[in-house]
């Protein structure tokens, strides 16, 4: 399974990045401030440098303006983010820790496969999680194109040595769905309160949330293995997560 970051394993966006955006806003005096729904609109750009300079232009600073003021924004948000990880400010969606633990108990290979920075997405998931629970993490710091590129996806199959059969892409979004699809993978969406209007319905199962109370909002999915297919209910029952099965 390939769990994607921001929005899925962990609710980061609304008061983890949004946060450290308005204090780099402010630590460089600027009287930018992005409210939680303008922050939702600007979601749509993925990579934080990206959103940064895309907004920039929007208030009239030409492209060099705007890329440079957004490369200083960006280092000094990614040092509040530090701040706000270390404080315990992003914790795990609920049902996260039960699902890769599950998942983990029953061998099930995970790897990260995010649009996020390298320099916190690691410090953040190694607070909550053992280091060997995913075996590998590539990041918007690792690929040339973010989601909803295929790249990062891309990356992931080649070094772990896998072909899209048999695995799973975990994201929260339109966007990661669209990476996950364009790099041949199934794809389980758990929306959350951010991505909930996303049109997500070409995921094979799309749920909004991890855990017991998870109801399933479209499709199911089947997933092929060696020598056939099973339902990814029936992998998830196999591996201990009825929950899911129930969704
Ligand atoms: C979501 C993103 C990231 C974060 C901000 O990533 O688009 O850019 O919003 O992180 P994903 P950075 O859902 O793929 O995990 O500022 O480090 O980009
Ligand atoms: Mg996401």
């Amino acid at each position: 399974m390939v769990f994607d970051v921001d929005g899925t394993l962990v609710d980061s966006e609304r008061e983890g990045h949004r946060v450290a955006f308005n204090m780099a806003f402010s630590e460089a005096g600027l009287s930018h401030h992005w409210d939680v729904e303008t922050y939702g609109r600007l979601l749509e750009i993925t990579g934080g440098q990206r959103r940064l300079a895309s907004f920039l232009r929007e208030y009239g600073h030409d492209q060099h303006d705007a890329d440079g003021l957004a490369a200083k924004l960006h280092r000094s948000k990614n040092r509040s983010l530090a701040e706000i990880i270390k404080s315990g400010g992003i914790s795990l969606r609920p049902g996260v820790r039960t699902l890769v633990e599950g998942l983990r108990d029953h061998g099930i290979r995970m790897f990260i496969a995010t649009t996020g920075s390298r320099e916190w997405v690691v410090p953040l998931l190694g607070q909550h999680f053992e280091a060997a629970t995913f075996e590998l993490m590539v990041t918007g710091s690792d690929v040339e194109r973010l989601k909803p590129d295929p790249e990062v996806y891309l990356k992931t199959l080649s070094i772990a040595g896998l072909t899209p059969s048999g695995v799973i892409a975990v994201e929260d979004s339109r966007n990661g769905l669209r990476s996950a699809h364009a790099a041949g993978l199934n794809c389980l969406v758990v929306v959350n309160d951010y991505t909930s209007d996303d049109d997500v319905t070409a995921a094979a199962l799309v749920v909004d949330g991890f855990g017991p109370a998870a109801r399933r909002l479209s499709g199911r999915m089947d997933v092929p293995i060696p020598g056939g297919t099973v339902t990814f209910e029936t992998l998830v029952a196999l591996a201990g997560l009825s929950w899911l099965s129930r969704a």
